[in-house]
């Protein structure tokens, strides 16, 4: 698939575009699901989003003149497990909100069990898109999968979640920072170096695209924060004002210097990215867009 000036704005919504015409397929499987657990997947799924991770993986793996299948792939399983996971904490028992992604949360519509269903089919279904991956070389195929299943797991969003509800540590920005590392930055970081694996980076420019994707989820779990803070529910399309108990970052440092600190780890994104050896470009685009709507673009 060609998309002659991906290196535009216009080329990465076409890249979004690819990326929800590969999602929809994804859960088109033909196989006999029962009609509930389809459309509960489906609803959380193919909602509005930012697609970013999805988009990230294909930054990093492809060259910027083509649409490649097989980071398309990848980036679907990575928007499965957030998804699937944007499901669990919509439950009454976790964050309890009403509305995600424009639309009810997916146990609001069809109830608590057929969503958690659902997240378990879309985090299984994850996985056996990587299985499936059309590439010769088994090792690749299999450090994609472990990259994953490390983001998920218990060192990663699932801790996260589990010190998100017993309410945050010591209450000091270095504990909600290394929340928010855990709740967001390990998935992005797993994006990325799932993108730099594709592309068969070297282990040293893998760790610059690993700083790059770090400093990165810290920014964007920070906006999203922000935005918590600062947006209407209709701009951020979900439920806001849900974190103003909470202990993180922008609750301890006030919202300004909250703004400053974001920036701050996206001039750092930007340099490790550079150093990565990427066209730095289309990513400053993508992060040009992304942190409009929480004041830190
Ligand atoms: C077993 C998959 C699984 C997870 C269990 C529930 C849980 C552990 C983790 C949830 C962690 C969580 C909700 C982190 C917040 C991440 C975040 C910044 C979400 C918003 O992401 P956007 O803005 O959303 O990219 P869209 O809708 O654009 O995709």
């Amino acid at each position: 698939m060609t998309s002659p000036n991906l290196n535009s704005d216009d080329a990465l919504v076409a890249l979004r575009g690819a990326v929800e015409d590969c999602l929809t397929a994804a859960v088109n499987l033909g196989a006999p699901v029962p009609a509930s657990l389809r459309n509960a997947v489906s609803h959380a799924l193919l909602g509005p989003s930012k697609r970013v991770r999805p988009v990230i993986v294909h930054l990093i793996a492809s060259n910027l003149s083509r649409i490649d299948p097989v980071a398309l792939q990848v980036g679907a399983a990575v928007e499965m497990v957030h998804t699937a996971s944007l499901v669990l904490d919509d439950l009454p028992c976790m964050d309890d909100a009403a509305t995600r992604r424009q639309r009810p949360a997916t146990h609001k519509v069809y109830g608590e069990a057929t969503a958690i269903l659902a997240s378990i089919a879309l985090l299984n279904r994850a996985f056996g898109i990587l299985a499936a991956l059309e590439i010769e070389d088994a090792a690749t195929k299999l450090r994609l999968i472990e990259t994953l299943e490390n983001a998920v797991g218990w060192n990663g969003l699932v801790a996260g979640q589990e010190l998100d509800i017993l309410g945050n540590v010591d209450g000091d920005r270095a504990s909600a920072e290394h929340l928010n590392w855990l709740k967001t930055g390990v998935l992005f970081c797993a994006a990325a170096e799932m993108g730099g694996i594709l592309r068969g980076m070297e282990a040293d420019k893998l760790g610059h695209i690993r700083e790059f994707a770090r400093e990165l989820g810290l920014a964007f779990q920070m906006a999203d924060d922000l935005i918590d803070r600062t947006a209407t529910a209709q701009d951020a399309g979900k439920d806001v004002g849900k974190d103003r108990n909470k202990t993180n970052v922008v609750n301890l440092l006030g919202i300004e210097a909250s703004r400053q600190a974001c920036i701050e780890h996206l001039a750092r994104a930007d340099a490790a990215l550079v150093q990565s050896g990427i066209d730095p470009g289309p990513i400053r685009s993508l992060m040009a867009r992304l942190f409009k709507l929480s004041g830190t673009a």
